[in-house]
């Protein structure tokens, strides 16, 4: 039967399907299943495993979504596959065909698809959004959004929404690209047509679009936190027409202020002299809209508040990672409060009004003022001892890395953790109504750092910085950090000799599932922490697990294949997890029938 909007909407109830990226339009990946609890997860045994298949194999990075007994997967170079839930049997595979010019700047993954009607979506490292039939894997629609040549790519998954306004359904994706230079966009689509409905650029001063048609410009048309260069024909600095910002990660959606809420990335380059006035403080130049959370009108595609995580981000911290939904009532006030939750790779866990964010007052987009808390989540943080909660701003201790001196092509290191890979990154964090409690799949490490000389060139890299990625303890990398979003305090952590590099999903039994970079997958009690099961995969894994029910029983998946950042970017990280065998598969789970 075709997905209807009212199957996504309450996607994060029903339990014999996924629908969602986030296993839910608010993004928590908690599933209401109570089968599987911490007394009987230890019997959890393989009912299937379906391999990719292909000399290619490189990183799994998908959550998959399940429906009527149909598992919809993407793979790594741009490949999906729909497999029988029940026996792992293939149904059918679509393989991208993809040119030899593509740049995906952190490996050839992909994060899994959307579903919606009769058919299915998932974007594509040439950067397209295609959309095939659900029953055959036939396309239906192919649209290009950008020119893969100079850095245009996709890995994110789409997703569907439905705008109250005008009751329209819309597939939203984002572009990838902003190591490359791109200026990044957030798209709304008509998912039977592939038509794009609306496109919003997220570097300040960028004008969008609207029906084909050219709408507002991003926040203010001057782009007053971007330096102006009269040199140039613009009339801003080199930087401005190159700015990042790419929402290359998976919106989440509030259905009660109709407002779609995403992570931007990095501004372009890297280099925060490029983006600050000659001789001036980089703090008085946020580089907005990049490294923060936006809160965009799925009507029109206008930005109605944003949140920088990192205002003129010099350590490609980005801003990306999922914005988790979530109510709580204040200890103090007794009153339920409306917050947004995001684990930032500049290693500070933000709570955030959403209701401020999401109202469009007629005043300026940025909104510092609608942070509730911001607490650190992993050890050590060199850029900053917290936040001002008055300002919404850093507390900066002095880490930028200098500019090189005149006649140098680089500037002294600085050593600085978290490092750009960050205190953790795309892989998503979960939620648990039951225990109140944030999950983040964290690591502890730490870079040398420093500037380089930088032009734009297009189709080459666009940072002007050098680095070197090192650790930070001997004992170990990965640190699963469960979190109290009222206290910040850390109710429990598990350590990890390898990067964590996989998502995290919470169910109503009381378990936690995640994966790790040599080779598990494993469940947690979500209480306490205490590890409860593991399953060796032969492979890294650096995906997102599901979990659903079928034939009264309660199944779990994720996909075992590594690659992704780490293997390409992490020095002695890269170093440490060369022993990992490359794979490529989708592994099923279940309790042995009594
Ligand atoms: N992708 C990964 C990965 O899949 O392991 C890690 C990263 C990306 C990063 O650390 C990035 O900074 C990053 N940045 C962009 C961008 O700014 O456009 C895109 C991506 C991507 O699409 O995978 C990553």
């Amino acid at each position: 039967k075709p997905v209807t909007w009212e199957d996504i909407a309450n996607d994060a109830k029903t339990t014999e399907d996924v629908l969602s990226y986030g296993l839910g339009l608010t993004a928590q990946r908690y599933s209401p299943l109570k089968t599987l609890n911490p007394k009987n997860v230890a019997g959890l045994v393989p009912a299937w495993s379906y391999s990719f298949g292909g000399e290619k194999q490189r990183g799994q990075e998908a959550q998959a979504l399940v429906h009527d007994c149909v598992v919809y997967v993407t793979a790594s170079y741009s490949r999906f596959v729909a497999i029988d839930a029940r026996t792992g049997k293939r149904l059918w595979t679509y393989e991208h065909r993809l040119p030899e010019d593509i740049r995906p700047c952190c490996d050839v993954v992909n994060r899994g698809p959307a579903i919606y009607g009769d058919k299915v979506y998932f974007g594509t490292l040439d950067a397209r959004v295609i959309a095939l039939d659900r029953a055959t894997g036939k396309v239906v629609w192919n649209e290009k959004f950008g020119d893969h040549k100079v850095g245009y790519t996709m890995t994110g998954a789409p997703f569907i929404i439905k705008d109250k306004q005008t009751g329209k359904v819309l597939l939203v994706h984002g572009s990838s690209g902003d190591e490359f230079g791109v200026v990044g966009y957030l798209y709304a689509r008509d998912p039977d047509t592939g038509k794009e409905i609306w496109a919003r650029p997220l570097v300040e001063g960028h004008v969008g679009r609207l029906n084909g048609q050219p709408s507002t410009p991003t926040g203010d048309p001057k782009a007053p936190t971007w330096p102006n260069d009269p040199n140039s024909p613009t009339g801003k600095a080199e930087a401005w027409s190159q700015g990042g910002g790419a929402p290359w990660q998976t919106p989440s959606f509030d259905v009660e202020t109709n407002t779609i809420i995403v992570g931007t990335g990095n501004p372009a380059p890297w280099n925060t002299w490029k983006r600050t006035a000659k001789g001036d403080d980089p703090r008085n130049w946020p580089s907005l809209y990049t490294s923060g959370q936006a809160y965009i009108d799925p009507t029109t595609g206008d930005l109605k508040g944003f949140f920088s995580h990192t205002p003129n981000d010099a350590w490609d911290f980005s801003g990306n990672n999922s914005v988790l939904l979530f109510d709580y009532k204040d200890k103090t006030t007794g009153k339920t409060v409306k917050a947004s939750a995001h684990a930032d790779r500049n290693g500070f866990f933000f709570v955030t009004d959403r209701e401020k964010l999401a109202k469009a007052d007629g005043g300026h987009p940025w909104k510092q003022n609608a942070i509730i808390n911001a607490w650190p989540f992993v050890d050590g943080i060199t850029w900053a001892s917290g936040f001002d909660l008055k300002t919404g701003l850093p507390n900066e201790k002095g880490n930028r890395p200098p500019e090189p001196k005149e006649g140098q092509e680089k500037g002294d290191s600085v050593f600085v953790s978290p490092p750009f890979l960050g205190g953790t990154n795309w892989m998503p964090m979960s939620y648990s109504p039951d225990t109140g409690l944030f999950y983040i799949p964290a690591n502890h490490w730490a870079m040398d750092y420093w500037s380089e000389q930088i032009t734009y060139k297009a189709g080459a890299a666009y940072l002007g910085q050098g680095f070197r990625i090192k650790k930070l303890y001997d004992d170990h990398v990965g640190i699963l950090r469960a979190i109290n979003p009222q206290t910040g305090k850390i109710a429990w952590e598990h350590k990890e000799q390898f990067p964590l590099w996989a998502g995290t999903l919470t169910t109503g039994g009381g378990l936690l599932f995640t994966g790790t970079s040599d080779g598990y997958v494993k469940a947690f009690d979500a209480k306490n922490g205490k590890e409860l099961w593991k399953f060796q995969t032969g492979s890294g894994v650096v995906s997102v697990p599901i979990t659903w029910q079928m034939d009264g029983e309660q199944y779990v998946g994720i996909q075992s294949g590594y690659g992704g950042a780490v293997p390409l970017w992490g020095g002695d990280m890269a170093e440490l997890t060369k022993q990992v065998t490359q794979g490529g598969s989708m592994w099923v789970f279940k309790l042995p029938k009594q």
